[in-house]
Parts: structure tokens; C-alpha cells; sequence
């Protein structure tokens, strides 16, 4: 049997990089997105160059999205499964301070960005009837905390996008989840801290924080489950964590 093909954005850090792992681990193919290409091809030399496809573009770059997916070599282009895991917080700070460019960026990526990559990958999965979108959205994407408003309104955004593209989808084969994380160890608090390490690693200090491969550990669950079988949407939580803002830190 033909080895399945997967598409994971932001592959080169974090939640996508373990994905990727898990992922050829199990089998499959994967392509991997991402702007660092360095990153991908670590990935490559760690998983195989039969195994890894890379991708370089930036997701807010919608001519880039489209010539990188259309330019698919024709054995790479069955994609099955989407993982749409690239994104960000850009700083955290109140509405009346936040800084514009932050909250471009949150909303091009988070937002934009995942709508891009999906419009692409969408004709090959409907042609063939079958395929799976896991989006990556958040305990953010569920409750607002103070200072994360445009971030959390990202997060709501995927939460949206997710349950109305599993309402479109259901009568193209398509099934659609999402996978909502609290704290998860990785670069994300060093990009919102923009390179400040301390303070990214004060917020992961006093608890167990999840890890990357927690989160691929339940996409590839869900990913695996029989074909009548879809996990609609999963929070997931550190044991520490009850809600947004609320962990248990000693
Ligand atoms: P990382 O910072 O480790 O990874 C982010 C990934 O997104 C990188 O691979 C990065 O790749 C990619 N990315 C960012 N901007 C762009 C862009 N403009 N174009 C293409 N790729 C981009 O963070 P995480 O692994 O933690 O985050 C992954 C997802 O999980 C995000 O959607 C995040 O919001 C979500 N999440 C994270 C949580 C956490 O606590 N860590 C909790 C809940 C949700 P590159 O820089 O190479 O382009
Ligand atoms: C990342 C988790 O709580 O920092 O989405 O927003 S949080």
C-alpha cells in the first residue's frame, strides 16, 4: 500500500517538528513547511529524504502558499492529511499599548495564513474524496486573558474556521478537527517575548508544562482513527493547568 502523505506547516519548531517526527515514525510521508530552511533540512537528515519534503514559504504570502503547493512534485501532491500548525503570539500587552505590526502579524499568520495553505490543499483532498485538516488552535482559541486579546482573537478565529469548515466539508469526505493546547513548552513564548529567554522560560517555571511530542501524540490519534471515526476538537492540558490563566505553580 501506498505510504500516506501529510502536510505539516510549521514543521520546523516545536509542535510541528515533533508531528513530523510522529509522523514518518508511523509511516507516513511528510512534507514539512516552514521559512527556516535550515530547520528543514535538520529534519531531513534526522528522518530521511525519501521520508521529508520541504517546503519554504511564509504562510502570509499567499502567491508563495500557491506556487509551493501547485509545484508539488506529482509523487508529493496526494496529500490525506493537513496538519495547519504554523502560528504565534507577537507580544502581550493591553489593547491600548499593543503594537500594530504584532497584531498584522498574528492575524496574517494565524488566521490568513491557515485559510492559504487550506484553499490549496482543499482540490486535491475533495477531487479524491477523502482527506483530514487538523487545526492547531488553543486554550486561547476558548477563553480571553488579559493582555491576549489579538492573539486569543486568532485563536477564536481557528475555532470558528474549524467548526465551519467541518460544516462545508462533511459532504466532500473531508474531516476537519482541531486541537486546542495550553502551556506547551517550545519556542512560542521566545517569539512572543521577541528572543527574551528569561522571561520565555519564567512562564514554563513552577509547573510541568506540556511538551511538543504531547500534542503529537494526540494529532497522530487522531490522524489514525478509522475512516467513520472524527475527533471533532480536543483541549488539552498540562495536569497543572485548569484554565487559561490558572496553573498550579508551586
Ligand atoms: P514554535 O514557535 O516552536 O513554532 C511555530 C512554528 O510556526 C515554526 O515552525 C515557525 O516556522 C512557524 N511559523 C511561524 N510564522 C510563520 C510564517 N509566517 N510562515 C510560515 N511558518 C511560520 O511554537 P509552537 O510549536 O508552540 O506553536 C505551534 C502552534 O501551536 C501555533 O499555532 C501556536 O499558536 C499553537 N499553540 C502553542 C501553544 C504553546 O503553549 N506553545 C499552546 C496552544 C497553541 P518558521 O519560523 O521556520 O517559519
Ligand atoms: C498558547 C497558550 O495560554 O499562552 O496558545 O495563550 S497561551
Amino acid at each position: 500500500m501506498a505510504q500516506k502523505i501529510a502536510l505539516v506547516t510549521g514543521a520546523s519548531s516545536g509542535i510541528g517538528w515533533a508531528t513530523a517526527v510522529q509522523l514518518v515514525q508511523k509511516g507516513y510521508k511528510v512534507i514539512a513547511a516552514g521559512r527556516r530552511a535550515e530547520r528543514l533540512q535538520e529534519l531531513i537528515q534526522q528522518l530521511g529524504q525519501e521520508n521529508v519534503y520541504p517546503l519554504q514559504f511564509d504562510v502570509r504570502d499567499k502567491d508563495a502558499v500557491h506556487a509551493a503547493i501547485a509545484g508539488l512534485p506529482a509523487e508529493w501532491r496526494s496529500i490525506e492529511v493537513l496538519i495547519n500548525n504554523a502560528g504565534n503570539a507577537h507580544g502581550l500587552a493591553p489593547i491600548q499599548s499593543g503594537n500594530v505590526e504584532d497584531w498584522d502579524a498574528m492575524l496574517d499568520i494565524n488566521v490568513k495564513g491557515l485559510l492559504y495553505v487550506t484553499k490549496e490543499v482543499l482540490p486535491i483532498m475533495i477531487e479524491r474524496k477523502a482527506g483530514h485538516i487538523v487545526n492547531i488552535g488553543s486554550i486561547a482559541g476558548q477563553e480571553v486573558y488579559a493582555n491576549g486579546n489579538v492573539y486569543c482573537a486568532s485563536k477564536f478565529a481557528v475555532d470558528a474556521l474549524s467548526k465551519a469548515m467541518r460544516i462545508d466539508l462533511v459532504h466532500e469526505g473531508v474531516k476537519v478537527s482541531e486541537v486546542n493546547p495550553g502551556a506547551v513548552e517550545t519556542e512560542f513564548s521566545e517569539v512572543r517575548f521577541k528572543g527574551d529567554k528569561a522571561r520565555a522560560a519564567s512562564v514554563y517555571q513552577g509547573f510541568e508544562p506540556l511538551v511538543a511530542d504531547d500534542i503529537a501524540h494526540l494529532i497522530l490519534f487522531m490522524v489514525t482513527r478509522p475512516k467513520h471515526v472524527n475527533i471533532a476538537e480536543v483541549t488539552i492540558l498540562p495536569t497543572a493547568q485548569a484554565a487559561a490563566t490558572v496553573i498550579n505553580k508551586r
